[in-house]
């Protein structure tokens, strides 16, 4: 979305001053900020531990930099993710501070036109956040790793234009979100599609939300291979809003999913916004490296693991024609953590920011949540439940689910509408003493199958599957962690899919391998190594044989 407001972008290189858990005894909101010696640099966007000086280290990092205002008054701050925790310091004040990683926030403050001084303190111990805990298979970094922003919000500002798509023939649904300061009553707006000249209208205010249906007067689908876009610009007499949409309808007919009407099969992987060089912190190029990647294997799904994605991939993802499924931010949490007050509370302002965000993005066709969670047990019934109202109380137009690993024990999948399943056989299953695993794909799929086959008005996707190639490591009897396992494995895997109606899609796992935690037995090289890229995107053998299969399908 672009505002005709006076914005000042924060990125750049920031004084940077770091304290290691060591010498830390305070918590985040405790630390004294004021005392602390700013003897170097980082990079915002960035992750301050996969830079040299301070790689693999857990404590806290401090950012601090000066920006000049040319307006006074209200304010906003946008950033796209911190990890884990952040606390917001502007002129010596407390301002903000947030517990939830990759998400996007946006914080008002008020300030008069000038110079100012942010610092902003990112904690990466685990502790940091409700949100986390050690055991999760991706590594934590910490740092203010998407973009940072600062903008006016003049009164009677218009802060949003959602737009869901009614039908194909470019009904709409405009729901336009002001600011606090319009009052409820009528308000006169402008509006604008496709940059055609502006219409005025009366609309009628209510908690600083307006409704009304509207005609795209020359629509044009949005589809994989037509990604087509629109603009909407609302405007008020002091301010306006520009978002892209695309029309699609997104539906599940006989268990299987349509995309305007149509059956369309699901290709392609889970992703990591993980890379190499920079961790977590991908710039526009790195983004659109991988796409296109993805694009040229014949994939269209991308299962953006585990995590709210970075908003300018989804915007790539909208331009270039890709199915994504998004989620909040979780990875095997169980009883503890899944009937903690706390956790829960964070786990649903996770998701509601999430859905806020990305609602306009037509790339964006499920929602999911909670990968991998203790979904066999009762605790997590009212999670999922509450999880799934607070995405349909906003976005009743796509689809929700959570990947479960929990097979025939799973007690939830009734409160979604797509039945996702994350499983190893070829990998995790089988002695690797025994028999040749490779022979369990089959089998176990069917078995998949007939799980999927309980909830038959519902779709079924295979969420992950897949396994580990160290890469360069070759061996002529193909034993497991070399490349030509991963390729017949992968090959297996991709066959069935293509070849079963019932499955709706598949998401690889993974795209390219991501660093995780540095010890444990299956992890060698503090990596997952189950990427069919490595963590610099250099293909292994399986590369060649998805693609193949992907291209005919
Ligand atoms: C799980 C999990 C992934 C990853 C994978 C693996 O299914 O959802 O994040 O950890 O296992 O590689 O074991």
């Amino acid at each position: 979305m672009t505002y005709t407001r006076s914005i000042t972008s924060l990125n750049g290189i920031w004084n940077f001053c770091f304290v290691e858990e060591t010498a830390l005894t305070s918590t985040l909101p405790d630390f004294d900020l004021i005392s602390v010696k700013y003897d170097t640099v980082e990079a915002v966007p960035g992750a301050f531990d996969a830079t040299r000086e301070r790689i693999g280290k857990r404590g806290i990092g401090i950012y601090r930099r000066t920006f000049t205002l040319t307006t006074s008054g209200r304010h906003e701050i946008t950033c796209g993710g911190f990890l884990l925790a952040a606390r917001i310091v502007i002129d010596g004040k407390d301002v903000a501070s947030t517990v939830l990683p990759f998400t996007k926030e946006r914080f008002e403050v008020t300030l008069e036109s000038g110079k100012h001084e942010i610092i902003i303190a990112c904690d990466n111990r685990f502790d940091a956040t409700p949100m986390w805990n050690p055991n999760y298979d991706f590594y934590a970094f910490g740092g203010i790793i998407r973009d940072i922003e600062i903008m006016n919000i003049p009164d009677g500002a218009v802060n949003r234009a959602i737009v869901k798509p009614l039908n194909l023939d470019g009904n709409i649904a405009l729901t336009i979100l002001f600011d606090k300061t319009v009052p409820n009553g009528n308000k006169k707006i402008t509006i604008s599609i496709d940059e055609a000249e502006a219409s005025e209208y009366i609309v009628s205010v209510k908690d600083c939300k307006a409704t009304l249906n509207l005609r795209v007067s020359n629509p044009t689908l949005w589809t994989p291979e037509t990604p087509n876009l629109h603009t909407i610009t609302v405007a008020t007499d002091t301010s306006a809003v520009t978002e892209s949409f695309g029309i699609r309808i997104v539906s599940v007919q006989n268990g299987r999913i349509c995309l305007n009407g149509k059956q369309i099969k699901l290709l392609g992987y889970n992703r990591h916004e993980s890379d190499g060089d920079v961790g977590p912190a991908l710039g526009a190029q790195q983004h659109i490296r991988d796409l296109q990647i993805l694009k040229e294997m014949g994939c269209n799904f991308i299962r953006g693991s585990h995590y709210p994605q970075h908003q300018g991939f989804l915007d790539l993802c909208d331009q270039m024609g890709f199915l994504v499924w998004e989620e909040s931010l979780g990875w095997n949490n169980v009883n503890e953590q899944l009937s903690d007050p706390t956790f829960i509370s964070c786990q649903i302002e996770a998701t509601r920011k999430m859905v806020e965000e990305s609602i306009n993005h037509p790339s964006v066709i499920i929602w999911g949540f909670l990968n991998e969670c203790g979904s066999d047990s009762e605790p997590a019934r009212p999670l999922i439940k509450s999880l799934v109202d607070t995405i349909k109380s906003i976005d009743d137009t796509r689809l929700t689910t959570y990947a479960s690993n929990r097979e025939e024990r799973d007690i939830c999948f009734d409160l979604v509408d797509i039945i996702s399943v994350n499983a190893y056989p070829g990998w995790y299953c089988g002695d690797l003493g025994g028999p040749w695993p490779l022979q369990f794909v089959k089998p176990y799929n069917d078995r998949l199958i007939e799980l999927s086959n309980k909830f038959a008005d519902k779709s079924y996707i295979i969420s992950e599957m897949g396994g580990a190639a160290l890469y360069g490591c070759h061996d002529v009897m193909g034993s497991q962690w070399t490349e030509e396992y991963q390729a017949d494995l992968l090959e297996q895997i991709c066959t069935y899919v293509v070849n079963n109606e019932r499955i709706s899609g598949l998401a690889l796992w993974m795209f390219a391998d991501t660093r995780t935690y540095i010890c444990g037995q299956n992890k060698p090289r503090g990596h997952n190594n189950k990427g069919t890229f490595n963590e610099y995107r250099r293909p292994k053998m399986s590369y060649r044989i998805v693609k193949k299969i992907f291209k005919n399908a």
